[in-house]
C-alpha cells in the first residue's frame, strides 16, 4: 500500500494512476495540503496529510498499513529562491519526517532528486551520477542533503531508500510546479493558444528533459526493481536534451506560425547555466533496465495532441 505526500503536483496524479492500474486504486493513497480537483477525488483515495505535520503522517502510515512512501513534496528551484526559509522547512525538515517515519515503520522510499542537485563546478555535458555537487539553489542543496541523508540510512539502518534524478519533465495535463523547465511546458500552450512564446532562458540554454510518461514508467520500473540489481541508491534518469530554440523548431513542424522572443530572466537563466547540459544515465540503464520512449519528435507530437485536447474539452478555440 503506497501513500503519495505532495500528490497534486505535476507528477503525483499520473504516477498514482498507473499505480492504481497495477495495483488496484484502494492501494494507493493520494494526500496534499490542498483540496483536490473533482476528477481527482474521484479517482481513488485521497487524504489530507502535512509533511510537516509528523504525528499526522504517523497516523495514515499506520491506520492504512502503509508499506510504500512517495515523497513528492518539495519548493522547485525558482519558487524556492523565492522562499528560501520555507523551501529549507518543506524540503529538509519535511524529508527528515518523511526518514524518520520510513525508520520508524519499515517503510519502503522513494524520493525524487532533480538535475538540479548540480552545480557550476558539475561536469556538464554530461553528468555522470557520481561527481562533485555544489548546487546554487536552496532546492538542490535540499536535494544533494536528501540524497547523502537516504543513502547514510540505507547503509546504517537497510532503509530502502530509492531516488532518481529527473530531468524536466514535460506534461501536458498538469502544471509545473515553478521551476527553470517550465517554459518547455508553457511553450506547447502558446503554440496552440496565442501562436507566441515569450521564453525566459536564452536561445541556446540546453537542459535534460522527460516526457511524463517516460518519467512515470522509470519511477515505478525503479521501485519494482529488486535490491540486487541496485548498485547505487540515487541514478540519473536522461531522455532527450534540448534548447528553446530546438524545441521551437520541432513544435513549428506542426504549427508553422508559431513565433518565440527571449527576454531571459537573469535568476532562471542562471540556475540553468548551473545545471547539466546533459545526463549519464549509463547505470540505470544497466542496472535496472532504463530505457526512455520518448525522443523530441514523439515528445512534441504527443503534447500538441494532449494540449490541443484539452484545449478542445476547455472550449477554447483551435489555433
Ligand atoms: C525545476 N522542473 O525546474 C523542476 C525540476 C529538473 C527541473 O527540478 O526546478
Amino acid at each position: 500500500l503506497s501513500l503519495f505526500e505532495g500528490g497534486l503536483g505535476q507528477l503525483g496524479v499520473g504516477l498514482a494512476q498507473m499505480l492504481r492500474e497495477q495495483y488496484g486504486k484502494e492501494n494507493v493513497i493520494l494526500s496534499d495540503i490542498k483540496r483536490p480537483p473533482a476528477d481527482v477525488f474521484n479517482m481513488g483515495p485521497f487524504v489530507y496529510a502535512d509533511v510537516l505535520d509528523y504525528k499526522n503522517l504517523r497516523e495514515l502510515v499506520v491506520n492504512n498499513r502503509i508499506t510504500w512512501l512517495v515523497h513528492y513534496s518539495a519548493l522547485l528551484s525558482a519558487v524556492g529562491e523565492a522562499n528560501v526559509t520555507l523551501a529549507r522547512t518543506i524540503n529538509i525538515t519535511g524529508l527528515h519526517n518523511v526518514l524518520d517515519l520510513a525508520l520508524e515503520n519499515c517503510l519502503r522510499l522513494f524520493v525524487p532528486s532533480t538535475i538540479g542537485a548540480f552545480g557550476p563546478s558539475s561536469p556538464r555535458d554530461p553528468a555522470p551520477d557520481l561527481c562533485i555537487q555544489r548546487p546554487r539553489t536552496i532546492y538542490g542543496v535540499s536535494k544533494v542533503h536528501g540524497e547523502l541523508m537516504g543513502e547514510y540510512l540505507h547503509h546504517k539502518y537497510g532503509l530502502d531508500f530509492r531516488c532518481l534524478r529527473y530531468p524536466g519533465v514535460i506534461s501536458a495535463t498538469t502544471k509545473p510546479g515553478g521551476g527553470t523547465t517550465d517554459y518547455a511546458v508553457q511553450i506547447f500552450h502558446d503554440a496552440l493558444g496565442s501562436g507566441h512564446h515569450e521564453c525566459y532562458l536564452r536561445p541556446q540554454t540546453r537542459l535534460p528533459m522527460m516526457h511524463i510518461s517516460d518519467c512515470h514508467r522509470a519511477t515505478i520500473e525503479f521501485m519494482q526493481a529488486d535490491e540486487c540489481q541496485l548498485s547505487l541508491r540515487t541514478y540519473n534518469i536522461a531522455a532527450i536534451s534540448f534548447t528553446p530554440e530546438e524545441v521551437a523548431a520541432e513544435i513549428r513542424k506542426h504549427v508553422p506560425q508559431l513565433t518565440v522572443t527571449y527576454k531571459p530572466d537573469p535568476v532562471r537563466q542562471n540556475i540553468a547555466d548551473s545545471w547539466p547540459m546533459r545526463f549519464d544515465d549509463s547505470n540505470a540503464r544497466r542496472d535496472w533496465g532504463w530505457k526512455p520512449a520518448y525522443g523530441l519528435p514523439e515528445l512534441v507530437t504527443d503534447m500538441l495532441d494532449r494540449v490541443q485536447n484539452k484545449r478542445t474539452n476547455a472550449g477554447l478555440p483551435v489555433s
